[in-house]
């Protein structure tokens, strides 16, 4: 049954400069204020990178504390800490995220070309995530660059168990040069494969770059759910840079009211990701 949309805001990631792309929030105080008004707009889950005074990408233990903390009392919006990092971040860091204890994290299902560069994720890296996440009751959104991702995910539940809170989320992140493509019949490629994974998976997908608006569109077609912002798109239209990730927000809820699938609420989406009220 195809219900309302949960919307994802990944308003910072870890690839762009912030010379480069001066809308880009890094401080703690930009990114409340951009959860605030993205929650107010229509999204329920923040998937969240930071960076540290220097604007560079951190998996800083404090300032991941604080961020969490900060994001609670200020939002409702779901807390989904980036596992990945950046290309660079090394696996203990990445595996400390943890110890922050948002109500989600990412957990990236394979290692994939990311342009220039490899993001290295190793199948016992993979397994050490996933089940310090079920130790510590952290659902997991799973991250799906390529098709063989869901294959791996289908061998660690079915070897590992189910995450916390019993249900499964993946995310296909679509369009990186070095993963699949983000097409529509990429897309159907990848929904059909979630047959092989537990009864009432749900998945939401992102297009990187130019793939932006093909993906969001597929993705509602076909009953998924959506994750915008600036980790993933820079450019709003031909030679318009994005001026905020409000206006990303914006425009995936237009799109979901023409789909006549309206955003969830923060309730909502926890109720279907298995996220504690
Ligand atoms: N920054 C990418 C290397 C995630 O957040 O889990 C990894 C990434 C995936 O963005
Ligand atoms: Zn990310």
């Amino acid at each position: 049954m195809t219900t309302g949309t949960l919307i994802t805001v990944a308003p910072t990631g870890a690839e762009s400069a912030k010379v480069e792309v001066p809308a880009l929030p890094v401080t703690l105080d930009e990114l409340l204020l951009t959860a605030k008004e993205c929650e107010a707009l229509g999204a329920s889950v923040i998937h969240v990178h930071i960076r540290d005074d220097e604007a560079q990408p951190t998996l800083d233990q404090g300032r991941l504390r604080d961020t969490v903390a900060a994001l609670r009392e200020r939002t409702d919006l779901v807390v989904q800490l980036s596992s990945g990092g950046s290309v660079s971040d090394p696996e203990a860091d990445r595996l400390a995220v943890l110890d922050a204890v948002p109500d989600m994290a990412s957990c990236t299902m394979g290692t994939v070309n990311f342009g220039d560069d490899v993001f290295l994720n190793r199948w016992e890296f993979i397994v050490e995530l996933h089940t310090r996440m079920q130790e510590r009751g952290i659902v997991p959104e799973y991250e799906i660059f390529d098709l063989g991702h869901l294959t791996a995910l289908q061998r660690l539940l079915s070897k590992h168990g189910l995450p916390a809170g019993g249900h499964v989320h993946v995310d296909f992140v679509m369009g990186v040069p070095g993963g699949m493509p983000g097409t529509p019949a990429a897309l159907i490629a990848a929904q059909h494969m979630l047959r092989d994974l537990p009864a009432g998976t749900t998945f939401s997908a992102t297009g990187v770059g130019r793939t932006t608006i093909p993906v969001l569109l597929a993705s509602l077609s076909a009953g998924g759910h959506l994750r915008v912002g600036m980790e993933d798109t820079v450019t709003y239209a031909k030679g318009q840079p994005v001026e905020s990730n409000m206006q990303l927000v914006a425009r995936a809820v237009g799109f979901a009211q023409l789909a006549q699938r309206l955003p969830l609420t923060t309730a909502e989406a926890r109720e279907l990701l298995g996220v504690p009220a």
